[in-house]
């Protein structure tokens, strides 16, 4: 036990003044036919969770993940794996995703880190089988080795190109051999910092090449999941490849790998290209491509991907609200989240994370009352009502041309203006929703 003083988490309503209760998450509740537990794939994410001790750009650790062992180690790793089932166990979280190097310590030469990752994952299936803990996704970390210092795909070293190819493919078949729904590919490095030095179409092109044999490897050794580009446009790089959902969709469609792939969405991300989450998951959404998303929040106030936990129950309801549009996820919700610096100690792990799906489950009843209430979508259909008839009804249905659209405009001399958006009306339903 690494958890000794915490409990169990139980649901104890909105009143409940326990700090380690669940306040809106009651995995039981229906809402719209579906369970909350179904609508709400939770998942762990590894690196924040279990590996991060709050080492910023100014100081060390202020958080102690060693659990009783010594860093670096297999026994560290070992132990991350029982610390991590305890916790996930005691939250009620049935999901976890990792990166390969967040479950083993690397090694210098890869055959060694490989022969960890076997033992590391045998390990994680048992505990798997014993607590029906499923995988989310895997992914290959090659942003931190400093060979990928100029990227992995993106790289101008065809020697370091192989490297990320034998990471992905080790990752893909610990993925598959723990069942796992996705493979995500979050291009950190894939970018550049200045022109000078960069062939921006042939890197693009070998980001490609080497998709196209992850899935054609992913796909010769059983995995049936959705591969994921994660997109986010600056940090570390200057300028990612993968800006936001509407860039990779575009690189996807490009390179005909739009079949096998879709968008894991991070809210930080989207905020840092300057969207909404909202945003990026409706663009992902109408393009087919909404597959996971990784659950967390920006500040405003930073130019930075602070990966706060989810607070915001705007943000939350207007993610639900998306998703419950879209006929749900295929993925889950992963809290790519850390606690801040001074929130420390193993309770504060467990704050976090109620936080969290708590402020995800209030999202998701509030989504529900506003899709139930109907105000907003009854005036969305209104607002474009004039294609329903007459000359809008023969634009929609590709009729009309544009000589016969310029007589009509002719005919009217003066056009009237389009009809009130009433936004400030529709915010107010909004919060009308949500404080009642
Ligand atoms: C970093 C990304 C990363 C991906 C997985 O900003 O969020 O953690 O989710 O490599
Ligand atoms: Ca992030
Ligand atoms: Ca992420």
């Amino acid at each position: 036990m690494y958890f000794e003083n915490i409990p169990v988490i139980p649901y104890e309503g909105p009143q409940s003044r326990n700090p380690l209760a669940f306040k809106f998450y009651n995995p039981d509740q229906v809402i719209m036919g579906k369970t909350m537990r179904e609508h709400l794939p939770f998942a762990m994410a590894w690196w924040h969770n279990l590996c991060a001790g709050g080492t910023d750009m100014f100081g060390r650790d202020t958080a102690d993940k060693s659990f009783g062992a010594e860093k670096g180690t297999m026994e560290h790793a070992k132990a991350k794996v029982d610390a991590g089932f305890e916790f996930m166990q005691k939250l009620g979280i049935e999901y976890f995703c990792f990166h390969d190097v967040d479950i083993v310590p690397e090694a210098d030469d890869i055959k060694e880190t490989n022969r960890r990752l076997d033992e590391i994952s045998d390990y994680i299936l048992e505990k798997m089988k014993a607590t029906g803990i499923k995988c989310l996704w895997g992914t290959a970390n090659m942003f931190s080795n400093p060979r990928f210092m100029n990227g992995a795909g993106s790289t101008n070293s065809a020697e370091v190109y192989c490297f990320a190819a034998a990471q992905i493919k080790k990752a893909l078949d610990i993925t598959v051999k723990l069942g796992g729904k996705g493979y995500v590919f979050w291009g950190g490095r894939e970018g550049y910092e200045t022109l000078l030095n960069t062939d921006v179409k042939f890197e693009q092109e070998n980001i490609a090449r080497l998709m196209k044999m992850a899935v054609k490897y992913g796909r010769s050794i059983g995995f049936t999941g959705d591969f994921y580009i994660e997109p986010k446009p600056k940090e570390p790089m200057k300028h990612q490849y993968d800006f936001d959902a509407a860039t990779a969709i575009g690189f996807l469609r490009q390179h005909g790998l739009d079949k096998d792939f879709k968008m894991n969405i991070e809210a930080n991300h989207a905020t840092l290209a300057g969207h909404t989450f909202q945003h990026d998951l409706r663009i992902s959404a109408i393009n087919g491509m909404l597959g996971s998303i990784d659950a967390n929040q920006g500040d405003y106030l930073l130019g930075w991907d602070t990966d706060e936990f989810p607070f915001d129950v705007y943000e939350t309801t207007m993610c639900m609200y998306e998703v419950l549009k879209a006929g749900g996820l295929t993925g889950g919700f992963n809290f790519d989240a850390k606690n801040r610096r001074p929130s420390y100690t193993p309770e504060d792990m467990f704050h976090a994370y109620i936080l969290g799906m708590d402020a995800f489950a209030l999202g998701l009843i509030k989504a529900a009352k506003i899709i139930e209430d109907g105000r907003i979508d009854a005036f969305i259909a209104e607002r474009y009502a004039s294609y329903k008839t007459g000359i809008g009804a023969k634009i929609v249905s590709g009729e009309a041309t544009l000589e016969e659209l310029a007589a009509y405009a002719d005919e009217l001399g003066a056009a009237k203006l389009p009809g009130s958006g009433r936004q400030e009306y529709l915010e107010s339903v909004v919060n009308s929703v949500l404080f009642t």
